[in-house]
């Protein structure tokens, strides 16, 4: 028998809602369902890749795994591997306490709702504050501006109410990663772009690659990458030298504009074209632009926050953000003022909250947590330095942060060293392999999920609940039932609260207490979250395509009174920061620059092994720009080196004249992970960054793009990395 049923991809932010075909219980096809999609209708090509998958491509998971003395994994019952795990656990924070356990949340666990909900409440119940997710490997430089410079509460505008959108370092039309962090809309960014376009929105990309979304821009500026700190001290610069900063805002809702002005004085336009290598007279045009612009908004992608000084970086992007007022103001219209959890926007600053000097540290460095979050790349030294508090369990929840953090020859040993490594997920990774217990969990089409991931950030208010479309297969648990059943086993009881970022899981009042003896009922507890939605559970239900509700138009609220907060623009450590780039000396060690780049049919680690991957990128190509491949004496499809100050990989160069002089740009997580196979596959990147230094001050944030590499041949000895210092 045949049917269409109405769904949504959970592979990333967008969460295409889609039509699938389900054949004899077993899917057969999907499309993009527009019919009441805040998007229209839109899928890209892992929505096909999540089908195939369903039907068992990549090797997909179908029993949980334990692993032997001798590292061979044997295949285990999941109920008897979760009652050993709890086991385990209850005897670790019996013996060391709460912290020695700790959880990873990884990319796979963002829109698996329930699972990530009662993660939450796990560590909630059994009292510790190990969180540690991709966040902090991600553009956690966003928070750290946040905690440093302030935010406004109104938000950022929508796509459609800006005249001015600057893209820094973010290609959404791969990565449909953009609002809140940048202007567009994450499914169908294209047609949103063209749209903007056609209404006379201006488009600036900077990016040291013509990217699939620069066919979009007016203006495209190619920088060399960790120079956006200089770049848009350079704009500020221009904005007060022009007076033509947004005055009116700047006397309302910022301070610290004199002590700014000073500090950038020494950034002028030419000093920023030098450093960044581009013509001063793009410079002066976007400055102009940004100046010019009624409805500006300034933002940033994954690029300047995994570059050199990203926390830097991007306060610099945000300050020129905050110069021109690039936020909702009071009378704005709001767009989507969030369906399940309806919000209220008012015009007002936040103030910085500079969180990590507060509350909980991590054990290794006096630094706390950044929205309620510790620093990632301090894992291994979390696990690894001697004490009663290190910890010794580990919990990876839809991740591989073993090939994620970089550096493995820093990871690796500290995930050795763990008690106990446990990974949920439904394919196999570099981090399952090294798990003691590997816990296959279902797919996305086979659980119950809810689209709270999106509901502030569609462009439109909207929601969609979906329902299991096919029977998970019988090995296979849900995520969410991990954390119940192993909590459960440790005498815990688990309270579900709708909780989102930014909140203290603990300080939220309302919550589900769920039976410690019989399962919870994945409808109820769904039901719950819809509690003050403004549509009811059961319109969806009753509309598995998602229901739009109709509302009256909403506006950014005047604030009744001023709260005194204000955006800081120039705190004591961003002036030191400044002054330390303006005094530093070009590299001469390292002749280029590597970035990274995303790719279409894979999202991070996950559909590396898809048909549609393999068939574009058999390897991990080193694309260079041709000249420079003139330079070094190489043709498309030779064998080349790259060696950083830690490490080196080898791979086949392609040329892409889109790619400008001096950088060099590869996929991240893809690749042989350990030397030896890179002929086959290419080489892992993450092996040329160093997780012990430079990091980032606060987020401890690695150096992931812009990193210094020199090109060789691919068999030379030099460079060899670690084991030749
Ligand atoms: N298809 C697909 N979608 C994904 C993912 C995926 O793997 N595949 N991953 C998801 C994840 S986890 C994330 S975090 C998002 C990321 O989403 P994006 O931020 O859009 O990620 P990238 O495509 O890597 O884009 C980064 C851009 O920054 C540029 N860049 C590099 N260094 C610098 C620099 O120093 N300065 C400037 N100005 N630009 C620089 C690069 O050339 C590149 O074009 O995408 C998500 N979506
Ligand atoms: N050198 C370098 N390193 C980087 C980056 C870079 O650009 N360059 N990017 C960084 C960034 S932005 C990120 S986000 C991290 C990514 O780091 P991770 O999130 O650790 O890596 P992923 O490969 O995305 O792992 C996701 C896993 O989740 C699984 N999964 C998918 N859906 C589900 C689900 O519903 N349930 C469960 N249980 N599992 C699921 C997938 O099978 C996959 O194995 O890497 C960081 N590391
Ligand atoms: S953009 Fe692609 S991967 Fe992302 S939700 Fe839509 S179909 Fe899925
Ligand atoms: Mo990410």
């Amino acid at each position: 028998m045949k049917k269409k049923v109405k769904s949504f991809c959970r592979n990333c932010g967008a969460l295409c809602p889609m039509e699938l075909t389900v054949e004899d219980g077993r899917l057969t096809g999907a499309v993009g369902d527009g019919s009441a999609s805040p998007y229209g209708a839109y899928m890209c090509v892992k929505g096909q890749s999540s089908v195939d998958f369903h039907n068992g491509a990549e090797d997909r998971l179908l029993t949980s795994y334990q692993r032997t003395p001798s590292g061979a994994h044997v295949s285990i019952d999941a109920e008897l591997a979760l009652q050993e795990i709890g086991d385990q656990l209850a005897t670790l924070v019996a013996r060391y306490g709460p912290r020695s356990v700790a959880v990873f949340h990884g990319t796979g666990a963002y829109r698996s709702v329930l699972g990530g909900m009662l993660e939450k409440a796990f560590l909630s119940a059994i009292g510790s504050p190990n969180l540690f997710s991709t966040m902090t490997i991600d553009q956690s430089a966003k928070w750290v501006t946040a905690g440093r410079l302030g935010a406004m509460a109104s938000g950022k505008p929508a796509l459609e109410d800006v005249d001015l959108a600057v893209i820094v370092g973010n290609n959404p039309l791969v990565t449909h990663q953009t609002y809140p962090f940048t202007a567009g809309e994450s499914g169908a960014p294209g047609r949103a772009y063209a749209a903007a376009r056609a209404r006379g929105t201006r488009i600036i990309v900077i990016d040291p690659r013509r990217t699939e979304t620069a066919r979009y821009a007016d203006l495209l500026i190619q920088p060399l990458p960790g120079q956006d700190a200089v770049l848009f001290a350079a704009i500020a610069h221009i904005l007060l030298r022009d007076n033509s900063y947004n005055k009116a805002f700047c006397e309302r809702f910022v301070s610290q504009l004199d002590r700014l002005r000073e500090e950038v004085a020494a950034f002028t336009p030419e000093f920023a074209a030098t450093r960044a290598d581009v013509p001063v007279e793009q410079i002066e045009e976007a400055a102009r632009w940004i100046g010019e612009a009624q409805r500006p908004f300034v933002g940033s992608g994954t690029g300047p926050s995994m570059s050199a000084h990203s926390n830097l970086s991007d306060h610099m992007i945000e300050v020129v953000n905050a110069l021109v007022g690039g936020y909702r103001r009071a009378g704005d219209r709001v767009r989507n003022p969030g369906t399940l959890k309806p919000r209220k926007l008012v015009e007002r600053a936040v103030a910085p909250g500079r969180s990590w000097t507060r509350g909980d540290k991590c054990r290794t460095v006096d630094i706390g947590k950044l929205f309620g979050e510790f620093p990632t790349a301090l894992l291994p030294r979390e696990i690894q330095q001697p004490g009663p508090d290190r910890i010794r369990a580990l919990i990876v929840f839809g991740g591989n942060p073993v090939m994620a953090l970089g550096d493995p020859e820093r990871a690796i040993p500290a995930f050795e060293q763990l008690d106990l490594l446990v990974s949920l997920d439904a394919r196999h990774n570099e981090t399952t392999a090294m798990s003691d217990y590997v816990i296959a969990t279902s797919q996305h089409f086979e659980r119950h999920d809810l689209s709270i991931p999106g509901d502030s950030l569609y462009p439109r208010a909207f929601a969609q609940y979906a329902a299991p479309v096919v029977d998970k297969p019988p090995g296979v648990i849900h995520d969410w039932e991990f954390f119940w059943a192993v909590a459960a086993r440790m005498g815990k009881s688990l309270t579900l609260k709708y909780w989102s970022y930014g909140l203290d899981y603990d300080a939220i009042a309302e919550g589900m207490p769920l039976s410690l003896e019989q399962k919870p009922d994945p409808e109820a507890m769904l039901r719950f979250l819809c509690k003050d939605s403004r549509v009811s559970f059961d319109q969806l239900l009753a509309n598995p395509g998602g229901v739009r509700p109709q509302l009256p138009p909403e506006y950014v609220h005047q604030a009744p009174k001023d709260n005194g907060a204000r955006l800081e623009l120039c705190p004591d450590d961003v002036a030191a920061e400044l002054r330390a780039v303006w005094e530093e000396t070009p590299d001469t060690e390292f002749k280029y620059l590597l970035t990274c780049r995303r790719i279409l049919e894979a999202m991070n680690s996950a559909y590396r092994a898809a048909r549609r991957t393999r068939q574009r990128y058999p390897e991990n190509w080193m694309y260079m720009n041709p000249d420079d491949m003139a330079e070094e004496g190489l043709a498309d499809g030779d064998s080349a080196k790259l060696s950083s100050s830690v490490g080196s990989i080898v791979g086949k160069v392609k040329a892409e004249e889109r790619l400008r002089r001096g950088v060099i740009s590869m996929t991240h997580m893809f690749g042989a992970m350990l030397p030896g196979n890179d002929e086959q596959q290419g080489g892992y990147t993450g092996r040329l960054t160093s997780l012990e230094a430079p990091l980032e001050a606060i987020n401890f944030m690695p150096r992931f793009s812009g990193v210094p590499v020199n090109v060789g041949p691919a068999h030379s000895t030099a460079g060899q990395g670690r084991e030749n210092q």
